[in-house]
């Protein structure tokens, strides 16, 4: 089929769901205007199974871990930018990138707790390139002085310094990031402290983690650079009986201080458990929230996040509460055994689909039928909603913004793994 072909079809097509959509309330323009403003964070170290480049022959530790040896990994800077350069081709929109501390340049071995500016400017330049923002987080893990399961709360107190000097280096990263490119830079801490096995004391670590974090964050830095954040998680590989930083101390960390996001990591909670409900109680208490959209997977939080119920949840209660502007999506996965470059577009992809499709629900109809006790008539619009063709609309949007519509994506990633990922070692 010719280009101009598919192209009349998809106009005809988002024609006919424009007007669907049209008659239950919903205006698709604007909808689609809002989708364009939208910003999900790509988290960098999907690209190399986050190995980063402070060390490339030290392995993962911290209780996180990247399965599979799909062939084309980035080895160096230039390749994942290149990797990132071409995901961010096939997705719609102007999107920041979320750097880790360990994909820093220096041609000599830089202490995590010497970090500075400048071994982020090529970051820094290349983002002014393609005019997104960008993010950052600590690399508390895969290091020497965190291999005993503990950083911010590790009972000595030299450790701890590290650990916490380290923190603060972050954050003037992120504030350079945040004057540098415009936007303000989200710097997330997320520590992988805890046991394997059951603690005596579950009170002392928390206590030195409180009080590392009130040294990390003393001095206060404009939140028109940057905003600092802190994430939870209830267990992981190696602190199955007790992490630190649960999600009831950063509840009530966060909560406490009025200028620190809370994190919530949908791969963080138990199986079963899903953080779309918390988004609306959580905000009563805290300013703004962090996401990493994940795809927790029995006991493993980080599968390449797809088009699911709770995602759409997720992305729902972020629509429908009216909290766009405070709450910062970024994605959050790793997976090693599939094209990396497809895993960024496809679970980036997915996460815009989520968006829009709680930008094109009805809202007026559903909270009329709410306000009038007619709950038969929303679980009916709930479902229909199911079947209405999101799908033409996602595809225009595509169309319009210059990025592959459908499937026809992939061509391009396999054509950029044919010339450029199989050509590496
Ligand atoms: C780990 C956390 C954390 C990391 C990244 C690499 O369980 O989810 O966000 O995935 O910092
Ligand atoms: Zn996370």
């Amino acid at each position: 089929m010719s280009k101009s072909l598919r192209d009349q079809q998809v106009t005809a097509a988002y024609q006919i769901a424009k007007e669907r959509y049209a008659a239950l309330g919903v205006d698709t323009d604007a909808a689609l205007r809002t989708l364009q403003t939208l910003a999900i964070s790509l988290h960098c170290w999907q690209g190399d199974d986050v190995g980063g480049f402070e060390d490339p022959g030290r392995g993962l530790s911290g209780g996180i871990m990247a399965t599979g040896n799909y062939p084309g990994k980035a080895r160096t800077v230039a390749e994942l930018r290149q990797d990132l350069d071409k995901a961010y081709s096939v997705i719609p929109g102007t999107h920041p990138l979320n750097l880790h501390a360990i994909y820093l340049e220096s041609n000599t071995k830089v202490e995590r707790n010497a970090i500075l500016p400048e071994h982020f400017a090529g970051w820094v330049d290349w983002a002014k390139t393609n005019h997104h923002g960008l993010d950052f987080n600590p690399t508390c893990f895969s290091h020497p002085l965190s291999d005993d399961g503990f950083t911010l709360a590790h009972q000595d107190a030299g450790v701890r310094r590290f650990w916490i000097e380290h923190c603060i280096a972050s954050r003037q990263i992120g504030a350079y990031f945040g004057r540098e490119l415009g936007t303000p830079c989200v710097t997330n801490i997320w520590i992988p402290d805890g046991y394997k096995d059951t603690p005596f004391d579950r009170k002392s670590p928390r206590e030195r983690l409180k009080a590392s974090l009130d040294a990390i964050l003393a001095d206060p830095i404009s939140p028109q650079f940057h905003r600092d954040a802190v994430e939870s998680k209830l267990f992981g590989i190696g602190s199955e009986s007790y992490v630190v930083g649960s999600h009831e101390f950063y509840l009530g960390y966060t909560a406490s201080r009025n200028d620190v996001l809370l994190c919530l990591d949908a791969g963080h909670f138990h199986p079963t458990e899903g953080i779309a409900d918390k988004i609306s109680s959580v905000l009563m208490v805290v300013p703004e929230l962090l996401l990493h959209v994940s795809r927790g997977v029995r006991w493993d939080s980080d599968h390449v996040v797809t088009l699911t119920d709770e995602l759409q949840a997720i992305m729902q209660e972020v629509v429908r509460g009216g909290f766009i502007n405070r709450v910062h999506i970024g994605l959050d996965y790793f997976d090693a055994s599939i094209n990396r470059v497809a895993a960024w577009a496809i679970g980036t992809r997915n996460a815009l689909r989520a968006l829009l499709m709680a930008l094109v629900e009805p809202r007026d109809l559903l909270c009329q039928f709410e306000q009038d006790g007619n709950h038969t008539a929303r679980l009916a619009m709930l479902e229909e909603l199911k079947g209405m063709p999101f799908g033409a609309v996602w595809d225009y949007h595509c169309q319009e913004q210059g990025v592959p519509v459908g499937f026809a994506f992939m061509d391009e990633i396999s054509a950029y793994e044919k010339a450029v990922l199989s050509r590496r070692g």
